[in-house]
């Protein structure tokens, strides 16, 4: 996913609250249990052996004193690092944790001892792009459950192991780490991984979006950015369709609003989609003083179409030549779009405009009015840099000047 790439980077926002979780078991004072709101479980666990779990703060710090429940009766608290050493249940499963006093809760399976034996570190999965300031998790076998009891190296630096299980780590990138491909190793109790490598971006849209977001997707190609966010249990909220079935978005994050008017409501649509479901809901959202961002991933392109439809190698590919899928001759004007339905917004055509340019919608929406973001995007796959589109003339074929 991209919200703007350029070369191997990708810019969308950065989750600026995890340099506070690694800052926090510095010097500063510890956060209050009471701002608890992400639980950070390893998503799989295996029968019998150790786990941790952590937990962090609304801004991303690792939070002690914080009591989790869980589905089976067993309760736990966060020790002096925000985190918590447990012993996994024995009958494989899935279970439930949550923070006590919240509502999201979070799922882990639990392995058979069998299913996740193995003499020597095996990573089995891993991102391929991973945010460089938000945590990401690394599957396979053989970790080891304390999660301090794990050296995880990106780019030859140290980074933090936030929890872990014998199956699964959750890593937050060392602070200093820069954009781009870094060689990655995990090692515990003189076992060591293979190793492999991980791009890493900085972001900028996740950093931007309170915990307690409401993010509405009808994207495309688009969704690439998902894995890269933050979404489930304690954290955002994610509203989506099953099959992959376009342009209802923009009336959704009405209703969602609605349903919602104290959560900030993110509505995310293609440039394809807008256009599928726009932009009449926008003029629902001035009428009725919805306050909802709206974004335009506009990559000028059904560019997921033409990736599917080139894939089959037919003329099109063999021509160079993207009949359909290129949408940006007449380029749409989405912003002129939005404000002739009454909605104000503004494009965003450099990755480094986009920071200030969420914090004015996020401003106009603190007002009481619905905001639209027309963010330039790149198209990417095959045949991205093609603009051709067939010319074709209904003037042309005319008789008469009528
Ligand atoms: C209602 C509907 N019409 C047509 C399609 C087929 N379709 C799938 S993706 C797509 C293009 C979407 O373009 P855009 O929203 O810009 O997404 P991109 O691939 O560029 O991210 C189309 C026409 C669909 N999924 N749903
Ligand atoms: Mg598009």
């Amino acid at each position: 996913m991209s919200l703007h790439c350029r070369g191997s980077a990708i810019f969308l926002t950065f989750l600026a609250v995890f340099f506070f979780a690694r800052e926090a078991t510095a010097q500063q004072p510890a956060p209050a249990a009471s701002g608890a709101r992400i639980l950070l479980l390893p998503r799989r666990i295996v029968s019998g052996e150790r786990a941790t779990l952590a937990v962090l703060d609304v801004n991303g710090r690792l939070t002690p004193g914080v009591t989790v429940n869980f589905s089976n009766g067993d309760r736990l608290t966060t020790d002096v690092t925000g985190r918590a050493l447990f012993v996994a249940p024995l009958n494989p499963g899935v279970i439930f944790g949550s923070i006590a006093g919240r509502t999201g809760r979070v799922a882990t399976a639990i392995l058979s001892a069998s299913e996740a034996a193995s003499a020597s570190i095996e990573v089995s999965s891993t991102p391929r792009v991973a945010s460089l300031t938000d945590r990401f998790e690394i599957f396979g076998k053989s970790f080891c459950g304390d999660a301090d009891a794990n050296q995880v190296t990106i780019a030859g630096q140290p980074a933090i192991v936030l929890a872990s299980s014998p199956a699964a780590l959750v890593v937050l990138p060392p602070s200093e780490l820069q954009p781009g491909s870094a060689a990655v190793e995990v090692s515990c109790a003189k076992r060591h991984s293979s190793e492999f490598s991980a791009t890493f971006v900085g972001l900028e849209l996740e950093a931007a979006l309170a915990p307690d977001t409401c993010y509405v997707c009808d994207v495309d190609s688009g969704k690439a950015m998902d894995p890269l966010m933050s979404f489930g249990g304690a954290d955002k909220t994610y509203f989506s369709t099953g099959p992959n079935i376009l342009g209802w978005g923009m009336a959704a994050a009405f209703g969602v609003k609605v349903a919602r008017p104290d959560q900030p409501v993110v509505s995310v649509v293609g440039d394809g989609s807008f256009c599928f479901s726009g932009p009449q809901p926008l003029w629902s959202q001035a009428r009725y003083r919805v306050p909802v961002m709206n974004i335009v991933l506009n990559n000028r392109s059904y560019n997921n179409e033409r990736n599917r439809i080139w894939a089959f190698g037919g003329r099109q590919f063999k021509t160079g030549r993207d009949m359909t899928c290129y949408i940006g001759s007449p380029d749409v004007d989405y912003v002129k779009a939005a404000g002739a339905f009454g909605v104000e917004g503004e494009a965003v055509k450099e990755p480094g405009a986009l920071k200030a340019a969420i914090g004015r919608a996020q401003r106009v929406i603190a007002d009481g009015r619905p905001y639209l973001l027309d963010i330039h995007t790149q198209r990417d796959g095959i045949g991205a840099a093609s603009t051709w589109h067939p010319v074709y003339s209904v003037a042309d074929i005319r008789t008469r000047r009528v």
